[in-house]
């Protein structure tokens, strides 16, 4: 894209009073940002058109969720155009960072919706004919604020500002069929802009309308309430995110909108293919399909049921199927594997159910055990069976979790189709999370080693004779971003931290297996250690938190509401200030975690092993050059391959134990014997902390009683973190705890998504 600051300047002019009747001086925030992002992608059309009309085969992201985040400045940054439009802007004096009060579109939950977005970022910046096709939710994840500790939800509305980075394609609407609803699915298309290579990827977010548009006339002939029905109906399906992480809800609507995603995109992909003439058989030539988790696996027999109404017999598309779809999986707890009512399912949508069928028929004639291989069963449709059944390739997302899917989750379909599983590490994009979000070390680096480890971040090793050198003014850079996000919190969360404190971080969605719990337990310690005197010399440290609950998930905002009153606590305690601060910030999303992602002093990654399929918040904190503390889990295990186990500060009991550590567990008999623990939990109980509605005691119960007390072996890591723990923290400040920062620094290069679509590419899809 050729950018001229006059031209840009013109056009942004231009569009303003076309749009506004305004000016560039007089324009209010959200107008001058339409009319700015407008001009920016009339810009890049040329470029858009031609990446997509390249001839090459490519591949659809089928997900339910793209967590993308504010846009403007990585697709600024991507075009090249940062720096430019800032100094344009300033030339009339106007400030780019003004738009930081746009919402970021956040039509994700964690980290499955994150990934989804990095890689369409990556696929662009290689060149990787890549599009996403998703919904797009008129409320994405709901926002957060805290009331007396508790959390509280609000609408996200995040078209507030506008949607100036989409354009509508009303010409390629279809219609999508419930058996009992028929909704028109109209696409709205997000240029993705690879990094400064004039590549541009497409996600398609369908949104859902009446059949037809409200009509006046029949309205006046009294069928109008019929009509608005119709409508409130049709609107319905993709009004809002399920604010569900890790856990499944058996939601009819789920499913609703699951298919009408799925519907929509194929009907689509095969209306093109028949516009050009293609013959349906060969589709695997020019198209594949990547599944994100079960939640759009309903597209195998939505195109079971579309190549057969185009003339296909059973085993044709069943042939094309396995060659066209692949399957991620993203998590091993139970209650994420999803599994659909057959009755509610066949109700919904018969012929889809039709489909489902004939694969679990086609199944059983390739004599295996139906105890041990099956998509339906007892009248239940196993969504991640019919996956597997089907897809070419299913990928876990980190060694140690395509490891556990062969040996336990997924064990009898491995046995039968070893050829199938493949792991793909995750990985996170260089350009938002270091380029961006921390440009002042992003310089630092090119100052050592040039410009190309932002699109080959292998290229980070060439840092390692430099690590010394580096030391002094990384710990000037990390500590003015620490300045920033002090000053950030004092002003949106009301609480002071001194920039000299520790920062000790855990950020991510909260869940029982991710264990915040343990922290907060550990923080407990500290606080009585301090006060009592039997800790001396604590290094003051501010443990910083941020995660949202489903709204449905009693336990996780116990949580919440526990370390809130932690919080007030010790935040409310004059003798332990010169030591000890926590803060839980509001709201957390992705244009937080940028600012605090390059802040952290410790990265605390701490899930029972075996829990976190990978983790993809681990590796930007390692990017940006911060220790972990952390389990031998998900991608950690690889953080330590690649920069080294001595570098990191890892505790806690191994997968390999935690099936044995189950059997004969007791943690009642292990608090009984820790009286520092004891001490800490006492606190949930005791009225240390307020506790108005007792969710504080259900959690301790939930610690100590009931058939599977501790399920996730709080109680049993306890004494190896605080060890460890206390170990980072006495460590922190010296030249060598900076060179194990550094080192990590040195050593993210293989958690590139650039590497993970490069793979994916050339593994799954054949690209
Ligand atoms: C399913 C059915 C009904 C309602 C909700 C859901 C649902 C929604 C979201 C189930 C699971 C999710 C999200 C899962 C997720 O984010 N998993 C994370 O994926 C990351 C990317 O691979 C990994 O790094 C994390 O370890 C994993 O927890």
């Amino acid at each position: 894209m050729k950018f001229e600051k006059e031209e840009f300047l013109r056009e942004t002019e231009r569009i303003l009073e076309a749009e506004y009747a305004t000016d560039v001086t007089h324009a209010q925030k959200r107008e001058l940002y339409n009319a700015l992002s407008r001009a920016v992608m009339g810009m890049c059309y040329p470029d858009w058109r031609a990446s997509r009309s390249d001839g090459r085969k490519r591949c659809g992201y089928f997900s339910a969720e793209f967590l993308m985040g504010r846009a403007i400045y990585n697709n600024l940054l991507n075009l090249g155009v940062l720096e430019d439009c800032r100094e344009a802007l300033a030339s009339v004096g106007r400030d780019l960072g003004e738009f930081e009060e746009v919402e970021d579109a956040a039509l994700g939950n964690g980290g499955l919706g994150r990934l989804a977005a990095c890689y369409l970022e990556a696929a662009a910046s290689c060149k990787i004919p890549l599009d996403g096709y998703g919904i797009r939710y008129r409320y994405g994840l709901f926002r957060q604020t805290f009331e007396g500790g508790y959390q509280h939800e609000e609408g996200d509305d995040w078209l507030k500002w506008g949607d100036p980075w989409s354009v509508c394609v009303e010409r390629d609407s279809v219609i999508v069929s419930f058996a009992d609803q028929k909704v028109r699915a109209v696409p709205y298309d997000m240029p993705i802009f690879g990094y400064r290579n004039g590549a541009v990827g497409t996600l398609r977010l369908w949104s859902s309308e009446a059949v037809q548009p409200f009509d006046f006339a029949s309205f006046n002939e009294m069928r109008g309430e019929i009509k608005a029905a119709e409508n409130f109906a049709a609107t319905k399906i993709c009004d809002v995110l399920y604010p569900n992480d890790n856990t499944m809800v058996g939601k009819i609507l789920r499913l609703r909108q699951q298919y009408f995603l799925v519907s929509a995109s194929l009907q689509d992909i095969v209306r093109k293919e028949k516009e050009e003439g293609r013959d349906l058989r060969t589709l695997y030539e020019r198209r594949c399909f990547q599944l994100n988790d079960t939640h759009p696996v309903i597209a195998i027999p939505e195109l079971l049921r579309l190549l057969r109404a185009e003339g296909l017999s059973f085993d044709e598309a069943f042939g094309v199927c396995t060659r066209v779809f692949n399957f991620t999986n993203h998590t091993i707890m139970a209650e994420a594997l999803e599994k659909w009512d057959a009755l509610a399912l066949s109700d919904l949508l018969p012929e889809v159910y039709e489909q489902i069928v004939a694969c679990q028929q086609r199944l059983e004639r390739e004599d295996v055990d139906p105890q041990k291989l099956f998509i339906i069963r007892d009248n239940v449709v196993h969504m991640a069976n019919l996956a597997i059944y089907v897809s070419s390739k299913v990928n876990g997302v980190a060694e140690i979790h395509t490891n556990i899917l062969k040996t336990e989750t997924f064990r009898d379909w491995y046995a039968q189709y070893p050829e199938k599983f493949v792991n793909i590490t995750n990985g996170i994009t260089p350009r938002r999370w270091l380029l961006l979000n921390n440009p002042a070390l992003a310089a630092l680096i090119d100052e050592k080693i040039g410009t190309s480890w932002h699109t080959d971040l292998k290229q980070l090793r060439k840092l390692e004779p430099y690590l010394s050198d580096m030391v002094a003014p990384f710990k000037a850079i990390k500590g003015e971003n620490k300045k920033k996000l002090a000053a950030y919190i004092k002003e949106h969360e009301g609480v002071d931290i001194p920039p000299h404190f520790i920062f000790d971080v855990q950020v991510k969605r909260l869940h029982e297996y991710k264990r915040q719990l343990l922290n907060a337990l550990s923080i407990l310690y500290f606080y009585f250690g301090i006060k009592d005197g039997t800790i001396a010399e604590f290094p003051p440290t501010a443990f910083i938190f941020g995660a949202k609950a489903a709204p449905g998930y009693y336990m996780a905002k116990a949580v919440i509401k526990l370390i809130n009153e932690i919080a007030a606590l010790v935040n409310g305690d004059e003798e332990v200030a010169p030591y000890l601060r926590v803060v839980f910030v509001q709201n957390y999303n992705v244009s937080y975690a940028e600012k605090i992602v390059c802040a952290a002093d410790v990265s605390e990654q701490i899930s029972l092993a075996g829990m976190e399929a990978s983790g993809t918040g681990n590796m930007k904190f390692m990017l940006n050059g911060t220790v972990t503390l952390g389990t031998m889990d998900g991608a950690n295990v690889e953080i330590c391959e690649e920069a080294g186990r001595e570098n990191n500060y890892i505790f806690g009991a191994t997968v390999e134990e935690v099936a044995a550590i189950r059997r004969f567990y007791c943690p009642s008999e292990m608090t009984e014997q820790d009286p520092r623990l004891k001490r800490a939990l006492t606190a949930l109980i005791d009225g240390t902390l307020s506790d108005e509605t007792g969710s504080l005691k259900k959690l301790y119960e939930s610690l100590t009683l009931g058939h599977m007390p501790d399920r996730y072996l709080v109680i049993y890591d306890f004494a190896d973190y605080v060890r460890v723990k206390e170990e980072a923290l006495r460590d922190f400040g010296t030249d060598e705890y900076y060179l194990k920062c550094l080192k990590n620094l040195a050593g993210a290069g293989k958690f590139s998504a650039d590497r993970s679509v490069s793979e994916y590419a050339e593994l799954v899809w054949k690209i």
